[in-house]
């Protein structure tokens, strides 16, 4: 993309609405723009991160095993009284009325609809295990919409829903989405620590968050230190593997790791003083397993291999995707902006063009350009007229990860300039060397899609 012809509105002013990092940074990097309390438009750039997060999540979805499908987001209430929650969900869920009086609502979550699917459609033991997910728009009449996306009202959730035969299958389903959840956090840059939590309005007996650590997460949690040093790394994770995906599970949540829900003063006494830790931390996903509290309630059974009738163990699954957005920039900024992981960067690689109209400079820029897209990146090429000082200040502030500069004097000495955002270390080479060193860094994400 050449910046010239972009729709990239940065702010030079900070907002005064924004209270956080990520909020502002967001507004000034021009990712996002309010449409009203907590409900926000996706501008060109911000768009692009959400959708490389929804790429990652579908990516590590379906290797998982579980299929993607889409739900409406208007619902009508039937099947929510039918399930209890029309009345149980309260304020936070935005009730609407059609032209025929008939009352419908804004989806907050999916149980009710995916179990009205299921109960339509499977009958019979032989067609479990079934995991499906959507990533869809919910909302959520939130009394404090904040932060940005960190608290909207209307969000961007992947949610999952997971239907087997006996309580051990469906805990296989939950210790196989805690696995692919990590995975999923990790190749967007983020460690997400699994903390068993409290269920809230979904419901059921089992459940943990993800959080990530950060100064200004909503919620106050409570871990062992050695839990930060666990990591899935390229670990080879067979999804069918019950016995695997529990080792795993277990590895990651052994170690004491709690929100102030379910925090327990005498077990973090427990730990080693030295490795006790209280922080803040962002929740950017959580897994149920509520057994047949919904199959009850919505009658969804199966025949099973003795003929008799039993009703499904579900579990639900959720990753809050447009609060990710606000998460990673939480936990990668500096002073001068966002420094977005590799996984996640709007663009792969950002050209800064020192002297616009100087013949040598724009051949150059031109011909990275065309390099750099014939590798199947997408480079942003500042090819605008601003100062050398102004372009570092956008890129600085908008995060590519890597950054060529090329300028008269280099070009003389055949060198141009590779920047890290994140270290700011800064090498010459020639710009061959330059394409071919950013290819590589790319490279290993382009195998895993
Ligand atoms: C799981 C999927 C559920 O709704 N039902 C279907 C279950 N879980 S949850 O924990 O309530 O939400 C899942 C994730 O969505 C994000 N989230 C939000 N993001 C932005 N603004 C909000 N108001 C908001 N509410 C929830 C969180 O990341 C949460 O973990």
């Amino acid at each position: 993309m050449r910046l010239s012809r972009y729709f990239l509105p940065i702010l030079k002013e900070t907002p005064a609405e924004a209270q956080i990092i990520s909020h502002r940074l967001m507004l000034r990097a021009g990712l996002i723009k309010q449409a009203s309390a907590g409900i926000y438009s996706w501008l060109p750039t911000g768009f692009k991160v959400l959708r490389k997060i929804e790429d990652i999540i579908h990516a590590e979805q379906i290797r998982a095993g579980h299929h993607p499908m889409l739900m409406p987001t208007i619902q009508s209430a039937d099947l929510w009284r039918e399930s209890g929650r029309y009345d149980a969900y309260g304020a936070e869920m935005l009730r609407i009325r059609d032209r025929h009086d008939r009352d419908m609502i804004y989806t907050p979550t999916a149980e009710e609809l995916i179990t009205d699917i299921f109960r339509s459609h499977v009958t019979s033991y032989r067609d479990l295990p079934l995991t499906v997910y959507q990533i869809q728009w919910k909302f959520r009449d939130e009394m404090r919409p904040r932060f940005g996306v960190m608290r909207g009202r209307e969000f961007y959730m992947k949610d999952g829903y997971s239907f087997d035969l006996t309580r051990e299958d469906a805990l296989h389903a939950y210790n196989r989405h805690l696995v692919s959840y990590l995975r999923t956090y990790e190749r967007m840059g983020l460690q997400a620590i699994p903390m068993r939590a409290d269920s809230g309005p979904i419901g059921g007996d089992d459940t943990h968050e993800f959080l990530v650590l950060a100064d200004t997460g909503e919620s106050e949690v409570f871990y062992d230190s050695a839990i930060t040093d666990l990591t899935l790394g390229d670990r080879d994770i067979n999804y069918s593997s019950t016995g695997q995906c529990r080792r795993v599970m277990e590895q990651f949540t052994s170690l004491y790791a709690r929100t102030d829900e379910t925090h327990d003063e005498a077990l973090f006494n427990a730990i080693p003083e030295e490795r006790r830790r209280t922080a803040r931390g962002i929740e950017v996903g959580q897994i149920f397993y509520f057994g047949t509290q919904y199959s009850d309630a919505l009658s969804a059974k199966v025949q099973t291999s003795d003929g008799s009738q039993a009703a499904v163990h579900m579990g639900s699954h959720g990753i809050g995707v447009s609060r990710l957005v606000g998460a990673i920039i939480e936990a990668n900024h500096d002073d001068k902006g966002i420094i977005w992981p590799e996984g996640v960067t709007p663009f792969h690689v950002g050209i800064v063009n020192l002297k616009q109209g100087n013949g040598a400079a724009d051949a150059t820029c031109e011909a990275l350009y065309r390099q750099l897209t014939g590798h199947g990146l997408d480079p942003l090429y500042d090819d605008t007229n601003e100062q050398a000082g102004a372009k570092f200040a956008t890129m600085d502030l908008i995060g590519l990860p890597w950054r060529i500069t090329v300028g008269p004097r280099g070009l003389k000495n055949g060198v141009v300039e590779l920047t890290s955002r994140r270290s700011g270390v800064c090498v010459e080479l020639t710009s061959a060397d330059a394409v071919a060193r950013v290819a590589e860094i790319y490279a290993p994400q382009g195998m895993e899609k």
